[in-house]
């Protein structure tokens, strides 16, 4: 694991983000954790998230023009990572989300932002089923922009509609690469290192074989 991901990981612990227990998904699945990025709602909870996933981005030489957010939960995150791959790594990033609503008066239009000119790189938070995944890159090669890639928080390693994992399903079926800060093996291996609970780390091992890939 790198330094950044183990940063993230001791964060999200500390502030609740990241919990262990019982939680119904929206897939109906009954899982033993859950990753909520919505609890990174401070400033400097924003600076650590964004921060993690701009090194993620860095890291992975993945070619982009512009950042995407998906709305709602990756408006926050488009605009934090842009401010840190400008402030930390030098990297003055445009960035864009979309409206639930198409505006019919005013500056109009579905994209707030800068124009989807180019390659996208969409920022989100969790994949589960790729649901969301699948939304974005129809709005931007609507626009006539080209999809780059995915960077979310976590891949929680589940099958897709397939026998696939979906983060699978999502690269494979678009030809696009998908870049996690962090893998539902990260989390079990990250809880072993901290000498977490057996039946915790077992409950974790048995969701893994029950419905991941
Ligand atoms: P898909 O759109 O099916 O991939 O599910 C991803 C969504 O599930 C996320 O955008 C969240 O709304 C939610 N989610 C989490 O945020 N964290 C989790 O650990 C699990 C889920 C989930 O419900 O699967």
């Amino acid at each position: 694991m790198r330094d950044y991901q183990r940063k993230l990981l001791d964060f999200a612990t500390e502030i609740g983000a990241l919990r262990f227990g019982n939680f119904t998904l929206k897939s109906g699945r009954c899982s033993p954790y859950f990753f909520n990025t919505g609890l990174f709602s401070s400033g400097l909870r924003l600076v650590h998230l964004a921060r993690a996933y701009a090194h993620g981005i860095q890291d992975s030489g993945i070619a982009f023009d512009v950042l995407y957010g998906p709305a709602y939960k990756g408006i926050p995150l488009a605009a934090a990572t842009a401010m840190l791959l400008a402030t930390e790594h030098g990297r003055d990033t445009p960035y864009a989300f979309n409206r639930k609503e198409t505006k019919d008066h005013g500056e109009g239009g579905l994209i707030v932002g800068s124009p989807l000119n180019g390659r996208i790189l969409v920022i989100d938070d969790v994949i589960t089923a790729g649901t969301s995944v699948r939304e974005s890159v129809e709005i931007i090669r609507s626009a006539g922009a080209t999809p780059a890639g995915v960077v979310i928080a976590l891949d929680r390693q589940e099958r897709g509609q397939g026998e696939r994992s979906a983060v699978r399903e999502v690269e494979d079926e678009f030809s696009l690469p998908v870049l996690a800060l962090l893998t539902m093996d990260d989390l079990i291996l990250y809880l072993e290192e901290q000498g977490a609970d057996a039946a915790l780390v077992e409950s974790m091992r048995a969701y893994r074989s029950d419905y991941g890939v």
